[in-house]
């Protein structure tokens, strides 16, 4: 069984992060381990979250890993809250990264052209440089333009525009940079990605849901790594995981939930495995 290790935090209520990575991805057959790096009462859409900062934990946690020989098949960034955090998990990613493994990071940072509470511009330059050891990054337009330092990118998009953002990071050493949110046709939305070696792109899109929803993200990233470990290639993983988050948001957007509960991804969860048989199909 392959075996993956993801390193976020735990909110214990709002549907991100740790909470989705666990389910999802062990119901693609995959083992997921955990690095918690804090606990907070909600995510930080919420007002009054408590937070324990679990910093101090996580270099003790791979020191035992270590002597333990412990290997991982992936390992998986989200949300991280702190310039320490960065250069700890920077160096997990020395330590436990190989050719054989993949680093794939989704630089939770913002949405919507804002970064979340607590992120500075600073702090995008930092997570860039997390990027840049990475194989495969999922960004949203609001993170990457201001991973990039450059203007914040509206729709509708221009596949020019787009395509230079992909290639900005592919020449910091991105091996598959990818943006997430992005569709070039009006009631749409999707993924595009940027294979270097090849000098292709590829994208994928679909209806667009008129609502947003919080975690969508890391539901997003946490099929698109259980797909990658399945053995799909990234683009089949990045179809998969994008029609996996639209129709837990479809689902959602009928119940008429409000946004920052995240979205009940739990419906489509007996789906996966089916999906994950028709990928070849996508
Ligand atoms: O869904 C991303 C996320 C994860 N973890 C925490 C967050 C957020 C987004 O705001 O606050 C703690």
């Amino acid at each position: 069984m392959k075996r993956i290790v993801t390193i976020q935090d735990i909110s214990c209520v709002g549907k991100c992060s740790v909470t989705v990575a666990l389910p999802i991805i062990s119901a693609m057959g995959v083992e997921t381990a955990v690095i918690p790096t804090a606990v907070l009462s909600t995510h930080t859409m919420f007002s009054g979250y408590t937070f324990l900062d679990l910093t101090s934990e996580i270099e003790k946690i791979t020191a035992h890993w270590k002597k333990e020989a412990l290997g991982f098949d992936a390992i998986y960034t989200g949300y991280l809250g702190s310039f320490d955090q960065l250069e700890i998990v920077c160096g997990i990613f020395d330590e436990f990264g190989n050719e054989n493994n993949t680093i794939f990071v989704d630089p939770v940072m913002g949405d919507g052209g804002a970064l979340y509470p607590g992120f500075t511009p600073e702090f995008a330059k930092a997570m860039a440089s997390l990027c840049a050891k990475a194989d495969v990054i999922v960004p949203n337009i609001t993170e990457a333009c201001f991973m990039l330092g450059v203007p914040f990118i509206k729709p509708p998009y221009k596949k020019e525009d787009i395509e230079d953002l992909l290639k900005r990071f592919a020449d910091m050493g991105v091996r598959r940079p990818c943006l997430t949110g992005i569709a070039y046709e009006e009631g749409k939305t999707g993924v595009v990605t940027f294979n270097p070696k090849e000098g292709s792109f590829y994208s994928f899109d679909h209806d667009r849901v008129p609502a947003s929803y919080h975690g969508t993200g890391d539901i997003f990233a946490s099929a698109c790594v259980g797909a990658l470990m399945n053995g799909l290639t990234l683009e089949k993983s990045l179809s998969l995981a994008a029609l996996f988050t639209a129709e837990s948001i479809k689902i959602t957007y009928e119940g008429g939930k409000k946004q920052w509960y995240g979205v009940d991804f739990e419906y489509v969860l007996p789906k996966l495995s089916d999906m994950l048989n028709k990928a070849e199909t996508l």
